[in-house]
């Protein structure tokens, strides 16, 4: 039985992550910091089996507590400040967690003498593109990141391929593209939308605020985005991968999509405020991302397209917002 270590277990990828191992017969240990995890608990009744272990990836003896307990075959660091609007105003922070975390990861693992069994599989992110440099986005496409999050996630890209070449570790990083699903957050744009449009056709509300209606984004489904993670980390060598759908959409679009699945009608103003105070100091307009490499090495392509997506998304929060009241 193989074992895996999952930081950031409680966040979307993680419970997708977890559902797909658990398929696999592997043992997963979680690393939680149980003071500020408002998904502790759902996450315990869904996944009974998975033993979590609290620390945190601002704690060097807290990651190597959990590393020699754990003794993992596989870790997939997905721990991070993961909100890019929140990264503006708790920078600090981010670098901390989000750069300085998969460093501290890193070493753990070394300290641990585990660097030749220990394969790691670093969650990088299309945020590191940026102002885009070219289009679509692929494995050597220059960096340009816009935020403090894109700036630590680079910081962290970079750390990964330092220990692999540095340390000949198993270290992979996937350029994960936008990737959504029924476990998204709901300050993530996506799922403020899915959630919004049920409670409207519900009758809960009329309206709701959005930042912006123009920016485009590559959004493909979680539960195949972490199928692509695990294949990675199978993977003879540790490399680089972009992982996209190569189509790209607005948010209008994505709004358009969920009120179409939900059979509201009538013009997107309609149903939404535009709230200058949500916008980013500096944004990312348009990110689409080339996985030719992924698709040839892998065997990776996405299954759920756009339409799909928005389906499972708005079909989730309506039968959520029914049960709620
Ligand atoms: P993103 O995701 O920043 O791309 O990062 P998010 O869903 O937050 O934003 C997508 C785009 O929509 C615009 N937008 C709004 N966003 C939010 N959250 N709320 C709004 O009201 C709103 N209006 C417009 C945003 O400005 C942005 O342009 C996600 C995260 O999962 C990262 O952790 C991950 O690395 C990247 O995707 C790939």
């Amino acid at each position: 039985m193989k074992i895996a270590l999952i930081t950031g277990i409680t966040g979307q990828d993680g419970n997708h992550l977890s559902e797909f191992l658990l398929k696999k017969d592997y043992k997963i240990y979680g690393l939680v910091n149980g003071q500020k995890n408002y998904n502790l608990d759902a996450f315990k009744s869904r996944f009974p089996s998975i033993e979590l272990i609290g620390g945190d990836l601002t704690d060097f003896s807290s990651l190597c507590d959990v590393v020699k307990v754990s003794q993992p075959d596989e870790i997939y660091n997905l721990g991070a400040i993961s909100y890019v609007g929140m990264s503006f105003s708790q920078p600090e922070l981010t670098a901390n967690v989000t750069g300085l975390g998969t460093l501290r990861i890193l070493e753990a693992v070394r300290k641990a003498n585990l660097e030749t069994k220990t394969r790691i599989y670093q969650a990088s992110s299309s945020e590191m593109f940026g102002k885009v440099q070219q289009t679509p986005q692929n494995e050597n496409t220059p960096f340009y990141p816009r935020s403090p999050y894109g700036v630590a996630k680079t910081f962290a890209h970079y750390t990964c391929i330092n220990y692999r070449e540095a340390y000949n570790m198993h270290v992979s990083s996937g350029i994960l593209f936008n990737h959504e699903g029924e476990y998204r957050g709901k300050e993530f744009v996506t799922r403020k939308i899915s959630s919004n449009v049920a409670k409207i056709k519900l009758g809960k509300q009329k309206k709701f605020s959005l930042g912006s209606l123009d920016p485009k984004r590559d959004w493909g489904y979680a539960g195949d985005y972490v199928e692509a993670m695990w294949m990675m980390v199978q993977n003879k060598e540790p490399e680089t991968f972009v992982i996209a759908t190569g189509v790209t959409h607005s948010v209008r679009e994505f709004l358009e999509e969920a009120l179409k699945v939900a059979g509201l009608k009538g013009d997107v103003e309609q149903y939404v405020d535009l709230d200058k105070s949500m916008i980013r100091p500096s944004e990312v307009d348009l990110l689409v991302g080339d996985s030719t490499k992924a698709k040839e090495k892998l065997g990776w392509t996405p299954k759920v397209d756009f339409s799909k997506l928005v389906q499972i998304m708005v079909e989730n929060d309506l039968k959520l917002e029914a049960s709620a009241n």
